[in-house]
């Protein structure tokens, strides 16, 4: 006989709502950002009326997968997690999706079937344990073992960017101005620093020649001396390229990330300079570490709980780096404060991470939810609130769903070089490695 509870935690419903966020025009090796980047918002709701909250990548190619996978959630318990993970593989990806190709949209290594359900299981995940969090009174650090540390970290994401979105192209204004050279680049390094409070910089470079990109984290190394320093051109670099730019910044860099794409470039470029190597663009699988490591391609993986598949797997992934020497943070993409919380927390519990993560969220004036997460000097407290700490503010989620309603799918797919293309009409994504 099953006694009865008040806490019954089935899944009786998952809400998926998607929504266009307003971005600015921030530049990467493949484009510029959109005005609006699509996001989806997750609301799994329980027996006891409790409603647990995720987010994640909002593109065509998730939402498509996003309700066959929920569906698998609903009249399961909200701890049943392993096996919805493992039941998961059932569910079809379209074959056109899973080119093998490094995805355009968000810079985030080999596109595969795995990685498009994981991407969308993490928010279910997440969701799931802000559910149990607040039905059980325990913050989702607690679910996952507990904090090793009260804050977390989090470095400026520098980007060159222009003042606005081109001329006649509806957007949001912001207050940031352009960065377009060293100088501008600072002075993006001061505004973060005097808003937030961030002690480490990581700028994301393939935008200008390399030459460009050296001079503004030499810039950066004199306005602050002593800070770490990063810089990412997301896999735009040759190998002998990476290396002069190791050589010319081994001095201030704490690391570079992706200087060349793939692991067999990474592996030699690690292998001719001492300036340590970070990824999110070859290790973004658990398939991907036997051959990174063992090359000693890597010295940093910066996980993203979206595509590993959620807050479990990136302790796992964790584990994995502690046991082999290999140094674990994390990088991000556009996103709002749901997954900020959720990076947060899982951050909190893992002993081995000694790197600033990275958070485009300062550069996300919109977000669902009531009150928004604050950085204090560079860092967010761990809420001991129970769930994720978070809550949903639902007039902001209908006015930025009503947004993704009215958008004639345009802008329903991040696309990077399209954005680029109303600007510069002749622009394609460059060939890597484009320097
Ligand atoms: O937002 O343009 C961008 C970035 O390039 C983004 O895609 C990520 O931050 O995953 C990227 C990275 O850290 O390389
Ligand atoms: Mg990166």
């Amino acid at each position: 006989m099953t006694t009865p509870t008040s806490r019954d935690l089935t899944v009786t419903e998952v809400r998926l709502t998607p929504i266009l966020v307003a971005d600015p025009p921030l530049l990467n090796t493949q484009g510029v950002h959109q005005p609006y980047t699509p996001r989806l918002i997750v609301e799994v709701v329980t027996a006891d009326g409790t409603t647990g909250l995720g987010e994640t990548y909002g593109d065509t190619k998730y939402l498509d997968l996003a309700r066959p996978l929920a569906d698998r959630l609903v009249g399961r318990h909200a701890g049943d997690l392993n096996r919805l993970f493992t039941e998961a593989d059932a569910v079809a990806v379209d074959a056109d999706q899973v080119s093998g190709k490094v995805d355009v949209g968000g810079l985030r290594g080999v596109q595969t079937a795995d990685k498009l359900r994981l991407s969308v299981l993490s928010a279910l995940e997440v969701a799931c344990l802000d559910a149990l969090g607040k039905s059980l009174g325990l913050p989702v650090h607690a679910l996952l073992g507990g904090k090793v540390r009260d804050t977390v970290d989090y470095s400026a994401y520098l980007f060159y960017k222009w003042a606005g979105h081109p001329e006649g192209v509806r957007a949001e204004k912001d207050d940031w101005g352009a960065a377009l050279d060293p100088a501008g680049v600072v002075a993006q390094a001061r505004t973060f620093t005097e808003r937030y409070g961030f002690t480490s910089f990581k700028l994301k470079g393939g935008v200008f020649p390399p030459d460009e990109e050296i001079a503004a984290v030499r810039a950066l190394a004199a306005a602050f001396p002593g800070h770490p320093l990063r810089l990412d051109p997301n896999g735009a670099w040759s190998v002998e390229t990476s290396l002069k730019v190791a050589g010319e910044l081994g001095d201030v860099l704490e690391y570079l990330e992706d200087p060349a794409l793939g692991t067999p470039a990474m592996a030699e470029v690690a292998a001719r300079t001492g300036v340590p190597l970070a990824t999110n663009m070859c290790v973004t699988t658990f398939a991907e570490i036997k051959e990174a490591f063992t090359r000693d391609a890597v010295q940093v993986v910066l996980s993203d709980h979206h595509y590993w598949g959620g807050l479990r797997n990136t302790q796992q992934l964790a584990a994995i780096c502690r046991t082999f020497g290999v140094g674990v943070s994390m990088h991000s993409n556009t996103h709002l404060g749901i997954s900020l919380a959720a990076m947060t927390h899982v951050a909190a519990t893992v002993p081995n991470l000694h790197h600033a993560c990275d958070s485009h969220y300062p550069w996300q004036a919109e977000d669902v939810l009531t009150e928004r997460l604050t950085f204090e000097n560079g860092a967010v407290r761990v809420s001991d609130a129970p769930g994720l700490g978070v809550e949903l503010d639902r007039d902001r989620l209908a006015a930025l769903h009503r947004r993704w309603l009215d958008d004639d799918g345009t802008l329903r797919d991040r696309d990077d070089a399209a954005a680029m293309r109303v600007a510069h009409p002749e622009w394609e994504t460059p060939a890597v490695p484009r320097w």
